[in-house]
């Protein structure tokens, strides 16, 4: 990484002394920080402003206790987080995600990325993230019940439907949210559009299910386009066997695609046929099964340990949508020399600092995180816009105003990318495009 500028580079290291070791965090400020160079050089005002000072620093940070009785009767305790990081553009709005690797540099990363994505969106949030260290694998649904309901008990006087509006991220699903909802309800006695993702019986809205990986295939379309070809005929790889992995699937064989190959994280599977996305979603799903149970069903498919290699599987298109940092360098290298023309990140900064350059170096279009995946929030938005209005509304209709949000996304990420200098780097032009919407609003705003 390369911050040239003298007074980025001192932003950068405030931050940098103000969170030690909080490597993932770090990561995403540089990334955007490199990007915003050009930005604060034409508009000296910002700098005068302290905008980037204010931008990277969280509004407000919670972090609070989890006390929860397990099956035996035993007292578990797990920490909790939300990060309300930047409320210019509207209220917080950001998943949670419940994983043992949860901690403050995560929740922090996420966060900060949020603010970029949500403006990108076009709609009125801001940006938060939150989540706790809580491993749902392997507990059972009463004792995920337990969670959710101990974690939204102290989380509920901090959030509300025009405060901050979280929804789900890893290991928070349809299932979790029904269960905050519900405890959320109770404590507060405040039926409201408190939290997106919601089960279609309160309040949820359709498409949000596969908004994210609809979103991220309808962004990638895009980016093929500009190349002049398509998803048709074209071996697709994704990575992950979540929400977002499992709708990036339905949506990139709907369009002609074939993916040949998915994973978790013990490993991966490649079915040179395409992979049947019924068994995957009954496998994963309904029953909560390992991505390794396929190849019993599926004789011609292959299980390999380890879910780094399927960066080793030849394809045309990627689309990371496990986690981050999940695909480093020399994966992108692989990716690369098998001829893959197009990357897209279903998932929050999959792709390493060093996997990126070699994408942008070898002419690969590839669509950083904030842009490719913003589609889940994008629906989140559109949840809440029903939920203000007590309608619901079908499912072509709000699938036509993903589709058209991606579409704008991509084009006004491609539009700051060439305004600034940089034609075709997506992640300049998303984090600059990302960046300008917030800023003005924070202008508006006075020093806050
Ligand atoms: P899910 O919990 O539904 O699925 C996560 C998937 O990623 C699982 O297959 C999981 O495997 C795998 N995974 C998790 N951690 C690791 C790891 N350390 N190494 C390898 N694989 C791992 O989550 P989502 O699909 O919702 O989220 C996936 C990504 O997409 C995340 O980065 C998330 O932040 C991002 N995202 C999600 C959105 C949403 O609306 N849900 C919106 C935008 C982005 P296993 O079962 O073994 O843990
Ligand atoms: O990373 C993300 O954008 C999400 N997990 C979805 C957030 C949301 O509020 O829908």
């Amino acid at each position: 990484m390369a911050i040239k500028s003298p007074y980025v580079q001192s932003v950068f290291e405030t931050v940098k002394k103000r969170n030690p070791g909080e490597l993932e965090f770090l990561q995403a400020v540089g990334e955007v920080l490199e990007s915003l160079e050009p930005v604060v050089e034409k508009n000296p005002e910002f700098k005068d402003a302290g905008l980037l000072e204010r931008v990277v620093e969280p509004e407000r940070q919670i972090i609070f206790r989890v006390p929860w009785l397990d099956d035996s009767g035993k007292t578990q305790v797990n920490r909790g987080f939300r990060i309300q990081y930047n409320s210019a553009l509207g209220p917080y709005k950001g998943g949670l995600r419940f994983h043992p690797s949860v901690n403050i540099s995560i929740i922090k990363f996420l966060g900060f990325e949020q603010i970029f994505k949500n403006s990108l969106t076009g709609l009125m949030m801001g940006g938060g993230k939150g989540g706790s260290d809580f491993d749902p694998k392997g507990k059972s649904d009463n004792e995920v019940m337990r969670f959710c309901q101990a974690f939204m008990t102290e989380l509920c006087r901090h959030i509300g439907a025009d405060t901050d509006v979280p929804a789900g991220d890893i290991g928070v699903g349809g299932r979790e949210v029904g269960y905050m909802f519900g405890q959320y309800k109770k404590v507060r006695n405040l039926w409201e559009g408190v939290l997106t993702g919601k089960g279609l019986t309160f309040g949820g809205s359709l498409v949000r299910t596969e908004a994210t990986g609809y979103g991220c295939v309808y962004f990638t379309e895009e980016m093929l386009k500009a190349r002049k070809t398509s998803f048709e005929g074209k071996t697709v790889v994704v990575s992950g066997s979540g929400n977002v992995a499992i709708y990036a699937h339905e949506k990139a064989t709907q369009l002609g695609g074939k993916v040949v190959a998915m994973s978790d994280s013990n490993g991966y599977i490649y079915d040179k046929n395409g992979i049947n996305l019924d068994t995957v979603k009954r496998l994963k799903e309904i029953e909560r099964k390992r991505i390794k149970e396929y190849v019993n069903e599926h004789k011609g498919a292959e299980y390999k340990d380890g879910c780094a290699g399927i960066w080793t599987v030849p394809c045309e298109v990627a689309l990371p949508s496990a986690t981050q940092n999940e695909l480093d360098g020399k994966a992108a290298e692989t990716l690369v020399k098998n001829g893959c023309i197009a990357v897209a990140e279903g998932a929050n900064m999959p792709s390493t600092p060093e996997a990126v350059e070699v994408f942008l170096k070898n002419n690969v279009s590839f669509g950083p995180g904030k842009a490719a995946n913003a589609g889940g929030v994008a629906t989140s938005g559109i949840e809440m816009q029903q939920n203000s209005q007590r309608e619901s509304w079908t499912f072509p209709v709000v699938d036509e105003k993903l589709h058209t949000i991606m579409v704008n996304i991509h084009d006004a990420a491609s539009g700051a990318a060439e305004e600034y200098g940089t034609p075709g780097n997506l992640v300049n032009g998303a984090n600059i495009a990302g960046f300008m919407k917030v800023a003005r609003a924070m202008m508006s705003q006075g020093v806050v």
